[in-house]
């Protein structure tokens, strides 16, 4: 499937935090609105402080809403900390940093959910009050928790990402909650769309922000079976990542960290992948695993950079923008 049946139909994006965010943002600028729907990872979500904090829908939200920081990479530019400071001075915990913007988004998404509204419903609310207009949508609303098994014993995501900054040794992943977890109204609908032009895979983790996508309940069948093209943009640049620990994950998890450890990754699921110009030399080794390959610049800087990769991405499977 290397072209698109519907060009002028729908797009589903796939995405984690960080990376995935900017193609998203990238997307959201060269698609009108009713033509693409973000689902994004929440197995990173956690309860902190008595608050629900989803890491990756905040950092999708905030690249939308043009709100995000892009030197720290998460959380909301033009940030303070004093309600952190504050924390501090009260004894609490202070490994994980809310910044005091990010803070309010943190409160009106948590006692809205604690007033009984699902994780879909308060997420279209906060970003139809940030004038998004693309539906952002969670994987799930039923809770899954990413969870890794280290040499040191089994960590909650945060704690070995944010509070051990990925020092242990990680053996495997798990997403607790699946099986179980059902696709988010939004999620299925897109998924289901008579009108779907083609899935979109946004540069982000695959073990850490993809996998746990594919773990809900039917969705890894779904796009196994799927009519349209699936393209996956690679997250690694040169064989890193620009940020994050996939390149220690990859290898703790006994895999080589380069694209034709994504594209084996994702065989089945995806047609064509997106890699970095820098890693031209590839192409050849990934055409002959089955996927198509378009060599680019997927380094985004500044927003020209992201709709720039956002239309070769389309491009590549036949939809159009215009
Ligand atoms: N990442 C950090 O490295 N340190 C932090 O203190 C931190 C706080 C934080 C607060 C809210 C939020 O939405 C994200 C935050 N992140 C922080 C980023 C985040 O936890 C990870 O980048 C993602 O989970 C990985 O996609």
């Amino acid at each position: 499937m290397s072209g698109a049946l519907h060009p002028r139909g729908h797009v589903l994006a796939l995405s984690g935090g960080v990376g995935g965010a900017k193609l998203a943002a990238g997307l959201a600028a060269v698609l009108p609105a009713g033509r693409l729907t973000i689902a994004v990872n929440t197995g990173d979500d956690f309860e902190h402080l008595g608050l629900t904090v989803c890491p990756d829908i905040d950092s999708v939200v905030y690249a939308l809403a043009g709100l995000n920081d892009t030197e720290r990479g998460w959380g909301v530019a033009d940030e303070r900390w004093r309600a952190m400071d504050m924390l501090g001075k009260l004894g609490e915990a202070q490994w994980f940093n809310l910044g005091d913007r990010d803070l309010g988004m943190h409160i009106a998404r948590s006692w809205r959910l604690r007033d009984g509204q699902s994780l879909s419903e308060v997420t279209a609310r906060l970003t139809g009050e940030l004038g998004i207009v693309h539906p952002v949508v969670p994987m799930s609303d039923t809770p899954v928790r990413t969870q890794v098994e280290t040499e040191e014993g089994l960590l909650e995501f945060q704690r070995y990402f944010v509070g051990e900054q990925c020092r242990p040794v990680a053996r495997s992943i798990r997403f607790a909650g699946t099986p179980g977890a059902v696709p988010s109204p939004g999620f299925s609908q897109a998924l289901e769309r008579d009108d779907l032009a083609a899935v979109v895979i946004c540069p982000s983790n695959p073990y850490l922000s993809v996998d746990p996508i594919m773990a809900v309940d039917g969705v890894r069948d779904v796009l196994l079976s799927r009519r349209v093209p699936c393209i996956a943009v690679s997250p690694l640049v040169g064989g890193k990542a620009l940020k994050g620990p996939l390149t220690k994950l990859i290898e703790e998890l006994g895999k080589a960290s380069d694209n034709a450890s994504i594209a084996q990754h994702y065989r089945g699921l995806v047609d064509q992948l997106v890699i970095d110009e820098c890693d031209a030399a590839d192409a050849e080794g990934l055409r002959e695993l089955g996927v198509s390959v378009t060599v680019t610049q997927t380094v985004m800087r500044e927003a020209a950079d992201r709709e720039m990769l956002a239309r070769e991405v389309l491009a590549a499977v036949g939809v159009e923008t215009d």
